[in-house]
């Protein structure tokens, strides 16, 4: 068998379901495991999920792991905190304070580490965590974009002009904030023609999506719903349903007052 290489979604501390899905997939010490972003926050063993991924580091001799945007502001309270300022937790989500109390000096240092991308040669594939701008290398993507961007207007309509010119302003809203101003709003899995592949979570899918340069691969497993791993050179998606809803029901058919679901790509919808 060609050796593997499994992208897999979100873990939000879900290290019970991430073991489940490692099982399922019969991993190897020859399967190259990348995970793309956001190992903490809202499940319950936010500092064993970070520590399944860097021992996975160590076992295939491969980088395992990106930065998410839940990392990344885990970094910026523990800089605060290194510099003396008083952090006031009752400013802050519970979930994030959950997770401080489990992680350790080191798995800063890790976050810290960790790069924002990581390429793929044999399928000309990158995992990124959100997405990126189109037009742009991977090298030359913001991080801001690497860790958050959803739907954007890259090209808007400059009527002194009468033409389409790129946006000043590289503005990410969710779906549903999308401005009423007119302009092609749209999700950044519509703008990308590569030449890259690249592999996604951090928009949770109501159905992984498979496109020609775009693979999204968060099924929202800490909402309730499936775990997935995007399997290479196979092409397929294995997935393990969660064990329970960590959020708190802040997405999907038990809120359906306050969550939407936006159809973003062929007939795949994010929550927003
Ligand atoms: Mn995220």
């Amino acid at each position: 068998m060609t050796d593997r290489t499994i992208v897999i979604g979100d873990l939000h501390g879900m290290y019970n379901e991430a073991v489940l899905l490692l099982q399922k997939l019969q991993l190897t010490p020859n399967d190259w495991v990348i995970w793309c972003g956001d190992y903490v926050d809202r499940g319950p063993e936010n500092a064993k999920c970070c520590d399944l991924v860097r021992n996975r580091e160590q076992v295939q001799g491969k980088p395992a792991g990106i930065l998410g945007n839940h990392e990344d502001v885990h970094v910026g309270y523990r800089d605060a905190e290194l510099d003396g300022r008083q952090l006031d937790t009752s400013r802050m989500p519970p979930t994030h304070v959950a997770t401080r109390t489990q992680l350790q000096p080191d798995h800063y240092e890790w976050f810290k580490s960790l790069p924002l991308y990581i390429r793929i040669p044999d399928h000309n594939a990158v995992v990124v965590h959100a997405g990126v701008w189109p037009g742009r290398a991977i090298e030359d993507q913001r991080a801001r974009h690497l860790l958050h961007i959803q739907t954007i207007s890259p090209y808007v309509f400059d009527e002194d002009r009468n033409a389409l010119v790129p946006r000043t302003n590289e503005k990410s809203v969710w779906p549903s904030k999308v401005p009423d101003d007119g302009q092609d709003w749209r999700f950044w899995t519509q703008f990308w023609d590569g030449p890259e592949t690249v592999i996604f979570g951090h928009s949770v899918l109501t159905k992984p999506l498979i496109a020609d340069r775009v693979i999204g691969i968060d099924g929202g497993a800490v909402f309730g719903y499936d775990l997935h791993a995007y399997v290479l050179p196979e092409k397929k998606i294995v997935s393990v349903k969660a064990l329970r809803d960590y959020g708190g029901g802040r997405r999907g058919k038990d809120r359906p007052d306050e969550i939407q679901t936006f159809r973003i790509h062929d007939d795949v919808e994010t929550y927003s």
